[in-house]
């Protein structure tokens, strides 16, 4: 009799350890600011890598998770895995701060796995890599990504990633504060372009920008004769949020404040940014170029907004998009076509559309 029982009791443990198991991770997403040290979060490697050394710091931005390489062969990660919903939008938030990143080989991985099971849909870093930094060495820069989940997944695993791509070098550090997962609520689409609204700010590569600040994720080109512009964060004129881009034209001036993002060719989207003008000669306005998976422009007539001239207060202007077959990539330039006088910009939005 007391054989029987305890057979039962085995056969019961044996029954409920893998939905224990896989219960572990049926739990929502906690302790992104990192002030509960790295509880809820493990760390991991794959293969014969050096895992980094992992602690929490204390930064500018409050507590943040760092990542270290202490050789040359570091990859490895911090992870959290936590239950979502199919077929919804979640949209990621986190700052990254980072100091000789080998190939600037760190971001944040987002995998996808259906219910009842640990197999990862797929880890193609290609697909599962929404954030990445764009450069080896940078101050807090904020980011975002827009993660759409399948119709069978039930859980996602958001993965802060060092030596995303292959192995970092010794002395490669990286820092992560402020991960926040949301569901997107109601039909209003997300804005697909990173720090549209020009709010986040960063320190400037280009002089002509005032108190070198300039706006995150966007990069400022000009023609070689265009010497005199001068560009600012303005936050007495702004047609949302604290601030807006305006650029100064005293003479004439052909720039682009450019910004690139993925797409997919067979989807439909719309972008608008509104602007605003004074004493406009030569023209202003933001175009689109679509670009294939080398960052290669593909043929075709530029879509624009409308071409402003003239004095004008702010207004929205929008067009809507279908992508050529090929394009992966869309660049999105806030445009100065000869133009003299002043420009403002703000409110970029880029979104997806039913079909
Ligand atoms: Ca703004």
């Amino acid at each position: 009799m007391k054989t029987l029982h305890k057979r039962i009791l085995c056969f019961f443990i044996l029954a409920l350890l893998p939905a224990l198991f896989l219960a572990a991770w049926e739990k929502d997403f906690t302790n992104g600011s990192f002030e509960q040290d790295l509880q809820g979060w493990k760390t991991g490697t794959f293969s014969s890598w050096t895992l980094p050394e992992i602690t929490v710091d204390s930064t500018a931005m409050g507590k943040a998770v760092k990542l270290s390489a202490l050789d040359d062969n570091t990859r490895g990660w911090v992870e959290q895995r936590f239950s979502v919903q199919p077929n919804e939008v979640y949209i990621v938030e986190a700052s990254l701060k980072c100091r000789d990143v080998t190939y600037n080989r760190m971001g944040i991985q987002v995998i996808e796995y259906p219910a009842n099971s640990d197999k990862a849909k797929t880890l193609d870093i290609k697909k599962t890599l929404p954030i990445q930094i764009a450069k080896n060495t940078q101050d807090w820069l904020p980011y975002q990504a827009v993660v759409k989940t399948g119709s069978t997944t039930a859980s996602l695993t958001l993965r802060v990633y060092l030596g995303t791509h292959g192995p970092v070098k010794k002395g490669a550090t990286a820092w992560a504060s402020g991960l926040k997962i949301t569901k997107h609520e109601g039909d209003g689409a997300v804005n697909l372009l990173p720090n549209g609204d020009f709010e986040a700010k960063t320190t400037a590569a280009d002089s002509c920008w005032k108190d070198k600040i300039q706006p995150a994720h966007w990069t400022l080109w000009k023609a070689k004769k265009t010497k005199k512009l001068r560009a600012f964060m303005d936050s007495s004129e702004k047609y949302s949020g604290l601030q807006s881009v305006r650029f100064e034209l005293p003479s004439e001036s052909r720039f682009a404040l450019h910004c690139t993002l993925p797409l997919e060719s067979s989807k439909k989207y719309r972008f608008s940014a509104a602007m605003k003008t004074k004493d406009i000669q030569g023209s202003v306005y933001v175009r689109i170029m679509y670009l294939d998976g080398k960052g290669k422009q593909l043929k075709g007539k530029l879509p624009t907004t409308h071409i402003l001239r003239d004095t004008h207060d702010w207004e929205e202007y929008g067009l809507n998009l279908t992508p050529p077959a090929g394009g992966e990539k869309v660049k999105i330039e806030c445009f100065g076509d000869n133009a003299r006088g002043t420009v403002w910009f703000d409110s970029c939005i880029f979104n997806e559309v039913a079909p």
